[in-house]
């Protein structure tokens, strides 16, 4: 977790962003109606500077609702609502609270039971203590203790994704969300007991059942983040903003009853030779047609996509600025307009990466990493993704044994935690006779090599492929993770775009290595190689591109196909459901066969009936 007092160090006012409670700059959606920020229409938001809160405003937003930002101590004891996202580390967080007078004054809002609803570490600080970095005393409202989960029994940590709420308490705030996934990042929780079960709304299982929400009166606290969590999300905020609605209708489930495998959407994005920012898609790197023009792919507009992927129930979405090792990406500023467009429209996890590396640009004008990942955040990442200049930072680290703490990966986790860093890798096979022919790790691969060999290693590179490096995806995922990554983007050069199906030998290697999240990239071509992926390896979720730019097979197909394989899964899957068109027998062909079926559902986010019409090659 981020630590505030490294935050406030951040050059670019990362930390201290001035205060909005104007509408954001429009990206061109018709269907964001903001009203007056007065009275019943507003809510009053407790940020106090620590980090990215702009996912929170722009589903507030969304949903019609007008902020107003807490300043002072007074704030908070007049708000007609208050909404306190915490963000950082718990002691830190504390230490700025007790400072301000914002932790008695939070004491007392919530002991005359005025309208509260806390998320993730808003839920957390309410607790006694904390054994982030502490122990640390908390504002002592509920009884119990924060603690780390515990990964030595193989738990990966952080608990990233979507995870199946169980319900304890009839509350209006959770009501129909009972089995419903939500979305939850987070390496800490805290454990039911006798002391605080009054209060429990909510629990969760990973690894032990832990406290997803509680309530209390007019005190609410969520443990997930229903700014992330789709319609189910979005209602559940809803419920809170406006207390008379019903909030958003979400369609009935199959009960969900554990952390669900992701489906991730990728948008490589790059300019064109016209200038500009298309979303491309390569075979094995290479984004250009295969003709005499040597174009640019261009399979469509980034927003737009982005846009269609949540509606159409990806898990999260993931941008990659794939020349961004060549540009400089904050120089790059349409790139960041996608981000703060997508962000007010995609209400699931969105992650950017390419180019976060230290630059000095033709001015002389030096940028740390952190800052140029701080302008990502600031525009509407919630993760980061770093490429090339993590494998630097572990080959740096591999030789010297010595965590200088310089590298970016390092000062990222730092500020930002670790839950919201992604390295990224773009290994390549390298065939090998035997296992001690390299001083890389080496896996018995399951087809042979062109000259029959065993065994290969997994060479990393850098700049998009282009540079080859002495260091194999096995020693650089065990670097990494010690360096303060939070995820492994597991691309594979060989499969991209190739549809032939994931390197299960890689992912298998990769997700055994490390007790972080590993999400599988490149190669997948039709269903069956999502559920293969995440029979065969301990991947925790799987991303495609090309299958879905060009609508060979739908999110939902794939969704559909891995739960008739006995694979859980979260967002969007309940909505096509409920519209019931698609069915696992219409659309879990694989893509040579050339199908068409209409998938209705209810747009619930809009509530308007919407239809669409896919094509499955
Ligand atoms: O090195 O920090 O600037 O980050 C650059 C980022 O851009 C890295 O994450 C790197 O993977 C990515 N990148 C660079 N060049 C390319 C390229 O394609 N020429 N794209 C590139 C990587 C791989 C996946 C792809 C999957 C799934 N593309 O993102 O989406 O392979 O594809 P598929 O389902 O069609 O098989 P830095």
């Amino acid at each position: 977790m981020a630590t505030v007092a490294a935050i406030l160090t951040v050059p670019c006012s990362a930390s201290r962003r001035p205060k909005r409670s104007s509408q954001p700059r429009g990206c061109g959606s018709g269907s964001l109606s903001v009203r007056a920020s007065s009275g019943a229409n507003t809510v009053t938001l407790l940020d106090y500077g620590a980090g990215n809160v702009r996912s929170v405003r722009n589903a507030i937003r969304h949903l019609g609702f007008g902020i107003r930002d807490v300043q002072s101590p007074e704030d908070i004891l007049a708000a007609e609502r208050l909404v306190f996202p915490g963000v950082g580390a718990f002691g830190s967080a504390m230490d700025v609270l007790n400072s301000t007078g914002m932790a008695d004054a939070l004491r007392e809002y919530i002991q005359r039971d005025r309208p509260f609803l806390g998320i993730c570490l808003g839920l957390q600080l309410l607790f006694d203590s904390s054994e982030e970095n502490g122990p640390v005393s908390g504002l002592g409202v509920i009884p119990g203790v924060v603690r780390r989960f515990d990964s030595s029994n193989d738990l990966i940590v952080p608990h990233i994704g979507w995870n199946a709420l169980q319900i304890t308490k009839d509350t209006p705030l959770l009501q129909g969300a009972d089995g419903q996934h939500v979305y939850f990042v987070h390496s800490y929780h805290i454990l039911p007991s006798d002391a605080n079960r009054d209060w429990i709304s909510s629990i969760c299982n990973y690894g032990d059942s832990f406290i997803s929400s509680i309530s209390m009166g007019n005190v609410q606290a969520v443990q997930f983040h229903p700014e992330k969590s789709g319609a189910t999300g979005l209602s559940i905020l809803k419920k809170f903003l406006s207390p008379n609605s019903s909030g958003t209708k979400v369609p009935a489930r199959r009960k969900a009853s554990k952390l669900a495998k992701r489906v991730i959407a990728c948008l490589d994005v790059r300019s064109n030779d016209k200038g500009d920012l298309v979303v491309t898609k390569g075979d094995q790197y290479d984004v250009r047609d295969h003709t005499s023009s040597k174009e640019v792919r261009n399979l469509g507009k980034p927003v737009d996509l982005a846009s269609q992927y949540y509606i159409d129930g990806a898990d999260e979405v993931s941008f990659l600025n794939i020349t961004g090792f060549r540009d400089f990406p904050l120089g790059d500023l349409p790139m960041l307009e996608v981000l703060r467009c997508a962000s007010e429209k995609v209400f699931v996890p969105l992650t950017v990466g390419g180019g976060i590396r230290d630059f000095t640009d033709a001015n002389g004008r030096y940028y740390s990493s952190l800052e140029v990942a701080s302008e990502y955040f600031r525009s509407g990442a919630d993760k980061i993704s770093i490429g090339s200049d993590a494998v630097y930072a572990a080959e740096a680290f591999l030789q010297t044994g010595v965590k200088t703490g310089k590298s970016s990966l390092e000062q990222i986790s730092r500020v930002y935690g670790n839950q919201a860093v992604v390295v990224s890798i773009d290994p390549r096979r390298v065939y090998v006779k035997s296992q001690e022919d390299v001083p890389f790790k080496t896996v018995k691969v399951s087809t042979k090599g062109p000259s029959g060999e065993e065994y290969a290693w997994y060479q990393c590179t850098v700049n998009g492929g282009r540079d080859s490096r002495p260091i194999g995806a096995y020693e650089l995922v065990k670097a990494v993770e010690e360096l303060g990554a939070g995820e492994i983007l597991l691309n594979c050069i060989d499969c991209d775009g190739q549809g032939c199906g994931f390197d299960i030998d890689l992912v298998k290697m990769v997700s055994d290595a490390v007790t972080i999240p590993v999400i599988a990239s490149s190669g997948a071509g039709a269903v069956q190689h999502f559920s293969e992926v995440f029979e065969k390896t301990n991947a925790s979720a799987a991303l495609a591109a090309g299958i879905f730019h060009r609508k060979e097979v739908p999110i939902l197909a794939v969704k559909e196909h891995l739960v008739n394989a006995g694979v859980e899964v979260g967002h969007g899957f309940g909505r096509a459901r409920a519209g019931g068109a698609a069915t696992a027998s219409t659309v879990t062909g694989s893509p040579p066969q050339r199908n068409a079926i209409d998938i209705a559902y209810m747009d619930n986010d809009r509530l308007q009936p919407t239809g669409q019409r896919w094509m499955i090659r």
